[in-house]
C-alpha cells in the first residue's frame, strides 16, 4: 500500500486491517516532495509520517516512495499484491492505476481494491489541515521547507483572489505524476497593471498589502513579495515587519534607487543602480528588523539589465550575501539565457547553498528541469496571468461592441459551472 496522509483516521486503519490479512504488509510512505507535488504540503515531514506507520500493528515494513508513480517501489519490491481504495479508477489517479496494473501484469502480481467510502468526518479533517496551512506562521515558514524538500520551487504571479485561486488549484497530470505551482509571486508590475497604473512604485505598500490580503483569504501557498527597491531603509524595516505578520515568506528587493522603472525596459529608460554599500545596509537593516526565523530577504541584482557586466554582478552577489541576503535573484532581459547561466555557474563555484532566483520572462525557452540542473532554486512566472487575462477581456469587450449584443461573446466565456468549481463556498 502507499500513503501520503499525515493523519491516521479510522478509514486508514480499516483498510490496513484488510490488507494485513493478505500477507506481509509493506507501506510506501510518500516523500514530502511527492505529496506537495499533487496535494498540499504535508503538515508532518516524511520522517514523522514514516515513524507513524512503522508503529501501526500489522505493518511489516515502511519504505519511501519518492514519486506519485508506484513504478520504482513496485520494481524494487515486486509485491504479490497492491492494495488500494477503488476511488482511483477515475480522475487524476487513473493513469497511476493503469501503470500499476501494467507493472503487476508483467510479473503476475495482483491488484486488490476495497470500496472507498467518502466520509464527511475525514473531509472535515482535510479541510482543517488546509486551513492550518493558510495560517500566517505556517504559510510563511513553508517556502524554506519546500526549498529544502524540492530543490526547485516554481511560483506563479497572482494579484487578487481569483488569480490566487488559479495558482492554488491548477494541477495537471504530468509524466505519471502531478504538477502544480509551489508558491505565488506578488508582482509590482501586475499589481500596478491591475490598478491601471505604471510600475514605478506609485501603487503604495498599503495597496500592495491589500492585494496580498485578498490572495491570502482564499489560498494556502507561500507568497513571494516583489518589494521593488524596498524604498527608504527607514521604511523598509516596517515593510518587513508587516509582511512577516501577514505570513509572507520572502521579499525580493532590487538594487535600484530613485524613480524605479520596470526592468524589462532595460536601458531604454533612465534607471539608477544603488551603490553596493547602500544596498548592503538596507539588507542588513531588514535582517535586523526581522522577528521570525524563516522569513527570507532576497537581493535582486540589476547589473545585467543595466548592462554593467558580470564583474559587477559578481561583486554585488557576494557583497549582498555577506550583508545577510537569504537568496539572490539575477535578472536579464535577453532571450538567450547564457548570461544567466554564466552567473549561476560562477556563483555556485563559491556558494552552493544560497538559493538563486530567476524570472524567465525573456529567456523563456529554458525548462524548469534545466534551471534545476544548473543550480537555480526558484523560478518565477512573473506576469503570465496578467498578460493572458487582459487581452481576453479586451476581446470580449470589442466583440460585444461590434455585435451590439453579448451572444457572440458566449464562446469566450467561462461557464458558471466552472466558476463555481473554482470558487468553493468555503475556501481553503
Ligand atoms: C515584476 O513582476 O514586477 C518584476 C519582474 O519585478 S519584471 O517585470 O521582469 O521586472
Ligand atoms: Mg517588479
Amino acid at each position: 500500500m502507499c500513503f501520503s496522509t499525515d493523519m491516521i483516521h479510522s478509514g486508514h486503519i480499516e483498510i490496513i486491517r484488510k490488507a494485513e490479512k493478505l500477507g506481509n504488509l509493506i507501506i510506501g510512505v510518500m516523500s514530502d516532495e511527492a505529496v506537495a507535488s499533487y496535494k498540499r504540503f504535508p503538515l508532518l515531514p516524511y520522517e514523522e509520517r514514516k515513524t507513524m506507520f512503522e508503529n501501526i500493528t500489522g505493518v511489516t515494513k515502511v519504505v519511501e516512495q519518492k514519486t506519485l508513480s508506484y513504478k520504482d517501489v513496485l520494481e524494487k519490491y515486486r509485491p504479490d499484491i497492491v492494495v488500494h481504495g477503488d476511488d482511483w479508477k477515475e480522475g487524476f489517479q487513473k493513469p497511476l492505476r493503469n501503470e500499476v496494473c501494467t507493472i503487476l501484469a508483467s510479473y503476475g502480481g495482483q491488484l486488490v481494491e476495497f470500496p472507498y467510502s467518502k466520509n464527511e468526518k475525514y473531509e472535515e479533517i482535510e479541510r482543517r489541515a488546509r486551513s492550518e496551512l493558510s495560517l500566517p506562521d505556517i504559510r510563511s515558514s513553508r517556502l524554506r521547507k519546500m526549498l529544502a524538500a524540492k530543490g526547485l520551487i516554481i511560483a506563479m504571479e497572482a494579484h487578487d483572489g481569483i488569480t490566487g485561486l488559479i495558482c492554488e488549484k491548477t494541477v495537471i497530470s504530468d509524466q505519471g505524476g502531478a504538477h502544480q505551482f509551489d508558491a505565488m509571486w506578488s508582482s509590482s508590475l501586475c499589481d500596478s497593471t491591475a490598478e491601471g497604473k505604471p510600475d514605478i512604485e506609485l501603487v503604495d505598500m498599503t495597496s500592495r498589502f491589500r492585494h496580498i490580503n485578498e490572495i491570502m483569504e482564499v489560498t494556502t501557498k507561500p507568497i513571494i513579495f516583489d518589494g521593488d527597491t524596498g524604498g527608504l531603509t527607514e521604511h523598509f524595516v516596517y515593510t518587513i515587519r508587516t509582511l512577516e505578520r501577514m505570513g509572507v515568506s520572502m521579499i525580493i528587493i532590487e538594487d535600484k534607487t530613485g524613480l524605479k522603472k520596470n526592468s524589462l525596459f532595460g536601458t531604454e529608460v533612465t534607471q539608477t543602480q544603488d551603490f553596493i554599500e547602500n544596498f548592503c545596509e538596507k539588507i542588513a537593516a531588514g535582517k535586523k528588523a526581522q522577528k521570525t526565523r524563516d522569513f527570507m530577504i532576497c537581493a535582486r541584482i540589476e547589473s545585467l539589465i543595466l548592462e554593467r557586466g558580470m564583474e559587477d554582478v559578481s561583486a554585488r552577489a557576494f557583497a549582498f550575501t555577506r550583508a545577510g541576503a537569504d537568496a539572490i535573484m539575477i535578472h536579464s532581459r535577453k532571450k538567450d539565457p547564457s548570461e544567466i547561466f554564466e552567473f549561476v555557474e560562477m556563483f555556485r563555484k563559491e556558494d552552493m547553498l544560497t538559493p538563486i532566483v530567476v524570472v524567465p520572462t525573456s529567456f523563456n525557452t529554458v525548462t524548469e528541469e534545466e534551471f534545476k540542473e544548473k543550480g537555480v532554486n526558484i523560478v518565477i512566472y512573473a506576469n503570465q496571468l496578467t498578460k493572458t487575462g487582459f487581452p481576453a477581456m479586451q476581446a470580449a469587450a470589442r466583440t460585444i461592441l461590434e455585435n451590439h449584443r453579448a451572444k457572440e461573446a458566449d464562446d469566450m466565456c467561462m461557464s458558471i459551472k466552472d466558476i463555481i468549481t473554482l470558487i468553493p463556498e468555503e475556501t481553503s
